[in-house]
């Protein structure tokens, strides 16, 4: 009943700047505490530092703002994510932009397939983030990670030589989208990834729709990382995000996919990331996730549990 928390104060994936202060708005909203008092024994681990003196030969690809940057930084989250995910402590991963997460999914997932379980990966986000450097519009990384994570090409030297563990892309699936770009979503489909849009959460309510992901888990004994980006909420609910999109899940929605997802007990390690408190109103954003990671560690409003024969 270890937690290992990590800020990865990386903000040059997404085009505005703050997200460098999530980790520590995370914190002064009471993480650690609240995790404490859910009976867990928490080791902060601090903010990761970019590395001094970052070393790589490979090509720059185009259309990848701050490659250089993100990519020693990617390396060394990477590497740091396998050792705390091997120390058998649960891994949480503050951000920080969501590129963030090809190193921390790389590291995490590196780890699992050497102990013979595959690593699924829920992404809770209002974008796809599966754009390569060859669909991009942007240039921005933090749209990538997730087409990375399952080794689409265009970023082939990323990690250079930090092991890469791709997930397949049946492991993969995209929750709460609403924003897509042309070329990143003919890929999507083209890959056949699962992909929970926000239009079938209206039709078909989050209760069902999270313990399909779940089921899928649990067939093949694997484990599941959670990618929380902030923007998979409503901004009315998290104003505290760079990439606002309307129409997002509402808090009681959010919550209850934590609840569910906590009560699975398959979650093995947790990203969240976008926080941007820069341009949060007061902490509020913050304490909002803090209290979504809350339910996720099981905080309940009464201890009844989920249904185990839920309808679906
Ligand atoms: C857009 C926006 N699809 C891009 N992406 C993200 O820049 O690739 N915004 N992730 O948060
Ligand atoms: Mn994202
Ligand atoms: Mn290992
Ligand atoms: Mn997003």
């Amino acid at each position: 009943n270890r937690i290992a928390l990590l800020g990865a104060p990386v903000e040059i994936g997404a085009s505005q700047l703050g997200t460098l202060m999530g980790p520590d708005a995370m914190r002064t909203a009471g993480l650690k505490p609240l995790l404490e008092e859910l009976g867990f024994a928490v080791e902060d681990h601090g903010n990761l530092a970019p590395p001094k003196n970052p070393m790589s030969h490979d090509a720059v690809p185009a259309n990848a703002k701050h490659y250089r940057e993100i990519q020693a930084y990617v390396q060394a989250l990477s590497a740091k994510a396998h050792v705390l995910a091997a120390s058998g402590a649960l891994p949480i991963f503050i951000g920080g932009d969501h590129s963030l997460s090809m190193g921390s999914v790389n590291g995490v997932a590196r780890h699992w397939h050497a102990q013979g379980r595959e690593l699924f990966v829920l992404w809770l986000d209002a974008h796809a983030d599966y754009n390569t450097p060859e669909t991009t519009i942007t240039g921005n990384m933090h749209g990538m990670s997730a087409a990375f994570l399952c080794g689409e090409p265009g970023l082939d030297g990323l990690l250079g030589e930090e092991p890469r563990a791709s997930i397949t892309t049946d492991r993969l699936d995209l929750f709460g989208i609403r924003s897509i770009d042309k070329l990143e979503k003919e890929l999507v489909k083209q890959r056949g990834i699962s992909l929970i849009d926000m239009r079938q959460i209206d039709e078909f309510g989050v209760g069902v729709l999270i313990r399909r992901v779940i089921d899928r888990v649990k067939a093949r004994n694997g484990v599941l990382h959670v990618s929380l980006d902030v923007d998979f909420l409503d901004p009315i609910t998290a104003p505290g995000v760079g990439t606002m999109v309307h129409g997002g899940a509402t808090y009681r929605e959010a919550h209850l996919i934590m609840e569910v997802l906590h009560d699975s007990g398959l979650m093995c390690s947790l990203d969240v990331v976008e926080l941007n408190p820069f341009l949060d109103e007061r902490g509020r954003t913050a304490r909002v996730m803090v209290e979504l990671v809350g339910s996720l560690f099981g905080q309940q409003i009464t201890d009844r549990p989920t249904p185990t024969n839920a309808i679906i």
